[in-house]
């Protein structure tokens, strides 16, 4: 043979072989999961840098933990599961908080980490990063998959994606240990392997004699209630879901990543009479919304003390009876669910009693008006209001761009205070209330919509993962951060009277967070009156550049714990 028959037959063989590498990444985007959340290092560098080669955007950020954020939310927004990758060990469980957020918020996402050497782990005799992930995971998630040969990589990826998307969604651990990479195979075969997931999420109709009960409970309210859920925004039944509310004539009140499904500003919103309407309502018909601590599980003073009879609507069945008995379950996708409750109820549905409808309204614009001069106050330093009156008629005026928001008085106060106009434009602490969703949820967002990005951040909040604004000003993204900095967690006025170290609460005076911004050639300004903040949130949000604010309050605003002090558990025998 001459060198150059040789060294051809040498591309032919090599040209005919696939490996793991490949085939993962075949089998990502034969599944339209084009966008990876991760930080890179052994074993998936190499991985990493093929993905991005072959047209996959990698994201690579600064800790897994933001990485996973990023991808649960990427998983809400776009109903595909978000996919974070990560190293073994320490980087499989920086990124486990967020599986286990993405599942308990039931957001789809699929966490994927390289492991180190099975017959090592598995004899526990100290592999580089040995850890048995598939185990950890596994309790913290809704599935857990190892791949361990090349030819199952494709069906690893379906089970991955059906698990996360179907049924009610959730976070997936997929384990792929490091020689699987390598792993060679005939590439017709691999090819053949993969598998294109076929309606990954099917419709699940509710039986029609829920449909029926859950109309003639509704229908004999004379005070019903419709509370939307983020499993409501989830299911992008947007036009579906605002006709029900209309067609019913029934007050809605949105749970806080609902805000927008029908704008807060909408004539049947109760969100300004959330108190009164939870108390007074005789007929509540939940949609994707459950009865957990942020609904006070349906019962005591919360709800008041006439009777009340629950339509749940929700994808889980055993959602139902959770906490309080429900009368008229329907159990479906909330789509199906609500297109055949709109069809089952006919052209000549009654409106809810105007009186019910006139009280929630005089309530709901007392308690507007009452608020409205607060939100107009210039002080400085400024106040919760002050400055949130500011942010408020940024996102009036742009009501596209996403809000994120985290903190506990700066949480609590901006979800009040803040309209919002448009579907699944708030995202969250979700269902437990976590600090350090703040920079993988704004680059996710930016990323995943293409929309500019305002993240209100407590200081405390913020700094859970605030060197992502590096990741931030690397990529470029749309986001302003406008920190609400009073000097620290709910509070900056703590005094620690025992001794020389600073109270627990409370962090440095006076720091000045732009500052960080500006070491990574982004935006940075120090914002100390409502005047001020506006004038620099305003430039943000038009030049799209990156952008952090420090917008300096009373280190006296602000309450324990938000609005959920009563959550804190009292000693009998503190000191008076
Ligand atoms: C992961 C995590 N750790 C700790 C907490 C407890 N926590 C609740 S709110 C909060 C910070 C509140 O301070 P800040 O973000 O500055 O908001 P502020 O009330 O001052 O506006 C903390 C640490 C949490 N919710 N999540
Ligand atoms: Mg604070």
């Amino acid at each position: 043979m001459s060198a150059t028959v040789q060294s051809m037959t040498a591309v032919e063989a090599e040209r005919e072989l696939t490996d793991g590498f490949n085939l993962i990444i075949d089998a990502l985007k034969l599944n339209g999961l084009t966008t990876i959340y991760g930080v890179p290092g052994i074993p998936i560098t190499d991985f990493g840098r093929m993905a991005q080669a072959e047209g996959i955007r990698v994201l690579s950020f600064r800790h897994e933990q933001n990485a996973g954020y990023a991808a649960s939310i990427a998983g809400f927004l776009t109903k595909k599961p978000g996919v974070c990758l990560t190293v073994s060990a320490p980087g499989f469980l920086n990124g486990l908080t967020a599986l286990a957020h993405a599942t308990t918020n039931c957001f789809p996402m699929i966490l994927i980490s390289g492991s180190s050497e099975r017959e090592i782990v598995d004899l526990q005799q100290g592999d580089y990063e040995e850890m048995d992930q598939l185990a950890i995971a596994k309790p913290l998630c809704k599935a857990a998959f190892r791949v361990l040969h090349a030819q199952d990589i494709g069906i690893g990826l379906a089970r991955a994606i059906r698990a996360a998307v179907s049924g009610r969604p959730g976070g997936v651990y997929l384990d792929l240990p490091a020689k699987l990479f390598g792993q060679v195979m005939d590439a017709e075969a691999g090819r053949k392997s993969l598998v294109k997931v076929i309606d990954a999420a099917p419709a699940q109709l509710p039986a029609p004699d829920s449909v029926r009960r859950a109309l003639d409970v509704l229908k004999g309210a004379k005070k019903p209630l419709i509370i939307l859920g983020k499993g409501a925004a989830y299911a992008q039944a947007d036009d579906a879901i605002r006709q029900l509310v209309e067609k019913s004539g029934v007050p809605f009140l949105p749970m806080s990543m609902a805000k927008g499904l029908l704008p807060d500003t909408h004539p049947q919103c109760a969100g300004a009479a959330r108190s009164s309407v939870l108390k007074e309502s005789d007929v509540v018909m939940l949609i994707g919304a459950r009865l957990n601590w942020l609904l006070s599980h349906g019962k005591g003073k919360t709800w008041g003390d006439a009777p009340k009879k629950f339509i749940q609507i929700d994808i889980e069945p055993k959602e139902m009876d959770s906490n309080v008995e429900i009368v008229a379950p329907v159990v479906g996708d909330i789509g199906s669910c609500v297109s055949a409750l709109l069809a089952g109820m006919g052209n000549n549905w009654s409106a809810p009693p105007s009186d019910w409808t006139g009280a929630i309204t005089k309530k709901r614009e007392e308690n507007v008006a009452k608020m409205a001069p607060r939100l107009m106050n210039n002080n400085s330093p400024m106040d919760y209001h002050g400055a949130l009156g500011v942010l408020r008629t940024v996102i009036k005026e742009r009501p596209d761009a996403i809000l994120v928001n985290e903190g506990a008085n700066t949480l609590d106060l901006a979800r009040g205070v803040i309209d919002m106009y448009q579907p699944r434009k708030r995202i969250d602490v979700g269902t437990w209330g976590v600090m350090g969703i703040g920079m993988g949820y704004s680059i996710a967002a930016a990323i995943e919509t293409g929309k500019p990005v305002l993240a209100v951040e407590g200081d405390s909040a913020f700094g859970f993962s605030g060197m992502e604004i590096e990741t931030i000003c690397r990529y470029n993204l749309p986001v302003c951060v406008v920190i609400f900095n009073n000097d620290g967690i709910y509070r900056g006025t703590d005094v620690n009277k025992a001794g020389s170290d600073p109270a627990t609460t409370v962090f440095v005076k006076g720091a000045r967070y732009d500052k960080m911004m500006e070491a990574f050639g982004g935006v940075g300004v120090n914002a100390t009156s409502p005047d001020e903040l506006k004038r620099a949130v305003n430039a943000a949000m038009d030049s799209g550049k990156p952008t952090l604010i420090n917008a300096v309050l009373d280190p006296a605003a602000g309450s324990e714990s938000g609005r959920i002090g009563n959550l804190n558990p009292q000693s009998a025998l503190k000191k008076k």
